[in-house]
């Protein structure tokens, strides 16, 4: 194996595929997760990973990729740091034969012979099911309820969709008000410093809806030392579900999390296998996920592996 008619073929040497990645960062636990699932599951199948880590720059994205071009790897597979802005890198990958594979983030091209499929979260979804539970949660209430928003990396697929489901959902209670949103990058430091300029703008804070864990754990920190008890005084919904946001749920301190499954290693891999040897894979794979209130993350915590 490992010599496509297709792609280059060639990069390995020793018949194995290999497979360029490119991450787009460490920024967040659900990366840092990421990463370890995507070598593990290479390892176990026995694919070449020559792994970038684009610190969160989309040019660092694009130099790893030509970079993998040149040398003549089987399959390239990349999460991309924001939607737009690919079509001239991803169609050179095109010309020189070789597949690529979106994982975990999206692309707005719309071309979509550029790529062989998307393996994935429904982003709009999970904002969605966390819109969906702060209205249900607020169905009884008099007044208006003040939310702020923490985004995602700005122009990232994950940033722009949660946004846009969560909006969606909340429009059913009048109620609801989103007061501020900015990004916090999807990290903690980025999180805790926009909470504390959320805090001293916006008196009267009901809500925080973050798009990822880490950025809600940072907040955490600039409410605690605003007097304000998280969990109580601010309702905390975020996303992802990993081990620190669950603890945090667990704890009484976040309020909900819509899961996001960064543990996609496996299923790349097998993609990876089959697009190398020609076959037809599905547009769109999808990711399975689920949510969690204060009571299940207890349950779940014990056996949560990242
Ligand atoms: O939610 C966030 C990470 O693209 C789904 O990126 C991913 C997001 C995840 O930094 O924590």
């Amino acid at each position: 194996c490992g010599n496509s008619d297709t792609g280059g073929g060639d990069g390995g040497g020793d018949g194995k595929i290999v497979l360029g990645f490119s991450q787009v960062g460490a920024e967040s636990g659900w990366r840092t997760a990421n990463t370890t699932s995507i070598k593990d599951a290479a390892v176990e199948a026995g694919i070449e990973l020559k792994f970038d880590d684009a610190q969160q720059k989309q040019e660092n994205q694009i130099k790893a990729i030509r970079n993998f071009i040149q040398q003549k790897v089987d399959v390239i597979a990349f999460s991309p740091v924001v939607e737009s802005g690919w079509d001239t890198v991803l169609k050179e990958a095109k010309d020189a034969g070789i597949p690529v594979i979106l994982t975990d983030r999206a692309v707005d091209s719309a071309d979509k012979t550029l790529y062989k499929t998307f393996l994935g979260s429904d982003f709009v979804k999970e904002g969605r099911l966390a819109g969906e539970w702060l209205v249900e949660q607020t169905k009884t209430a008099a007044g208006p309820v003040n939310i702020v928003e923490l985004q995602g990396t700005t122009g990232s697929a994950p940033a722009n969709d949660r946004k846009e489901g969560f909006a969606a959902a909340i429009a059913a209670n009048p109620n609801l008000k989103i007061v501020a949103s900015q990004s916090g990058d999807f990290k903690r430091a980025d999180g805790k410093q926009v909470m504390e300029q959320f805090l001293k703008a916006n008196p009267d804070i009901d809500v925080l809806f973050a798009h990822n864990d880490d950025m809600g754990l940072g907040a955490l920190e600039a409410i605690t030392a605003a007097g304000k008890v998280p969990g109580k005084d601010i309702t905390i919904i975020t996303i992802d579900a990993v081990k620190d946001g669950m603890q945090a749920l667990a704890d009484g301190k976040f309020n909900f999390i819509a899961e996001c499954s960064p543990l996609l290693g496996p299923q790349l891999m097998e993609l990876v296998k089959k697009v190398e040897a020609g076959e037809e894979v599905p547009a769109r794979i999808e990711t399975e996920e689920t949510t969690f209130t204060q009571e299940q993350a207890r349950e779940a915590l014990p056996n949560r592996k990242y």
